[in-house]
């Protein structure tokens, strides 16, 4: 997938790291049967294209649920992303018919997995921030979200 490889760049650098510590998290959501925990994003380097988003998202009802997407102000569109390790190398892809979240379950949005990318990202995140927007679900409908900027981390890839 030649098209991806600058996002893919791009992603590996915002959401291969793994965060070890959490600030307290206030900012649960909770639509219909849905529940969206913990969102929070990577801040970023100054002009960096896209941010990652993480979160978990249960779902107490008995019907399946698929978000779709999303709309935040930061951003030019919000995309639902999957990483996953093909062959040994570390992949990414759009998926385009969203994310199912079955009825009873949890499904983590984290580093080096499933997340929301910030495509076309309008300005750099910066840790310690909180990012209004949404999350469009094809039940629950728009499920508005208040997303907390954590630090870069220690370990940071190298700038190129
Ligand atoms: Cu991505």
């Amino acid at each position: 997938m030649p098209r991806n490889l600058p996002t893919l760049k791009e992603c590996l650098l915002t959401a291969g790291l793994t965060l070890t510590a959490f600030a307290a998290f206030a900012n649960d959501t909770t639509v219909g049967m849905l529940t969206v925990a913990k969102p929070w994003a990577r801040a970023t380097p100054t002009n960096a294209p896209v941010a990652g988003g993480f979160m978990t998202i249960t779902n107490k009802g008995a019907q399946p649920d698929r978000l779709t997407g999303g709309a935040f102000d930061i951003a030019g569109s919000v995309e639902i992303h999957e990483m996953a390790m093909t062959n040994g190398v570390m992949t990414m892809r759009a998926l385009q018919a969203g994310l199912e979240i079955k009825p009873g379950a949890s499904v983590e949005l984290k580093p080096g997995s499933f997340h929301i990318m910030f495509m076309g990202l309008k300005r750099q995140l910066k840790q310690g921030e909180t990012v209004k927007g949404t999350l469009t679900f094809e039940k629950a409908g728009t499920v508005p979200v208040e997303v907390s900027v954590e630090g870069m981390g220690a370990q940071q890839a190298p700038m190129h």
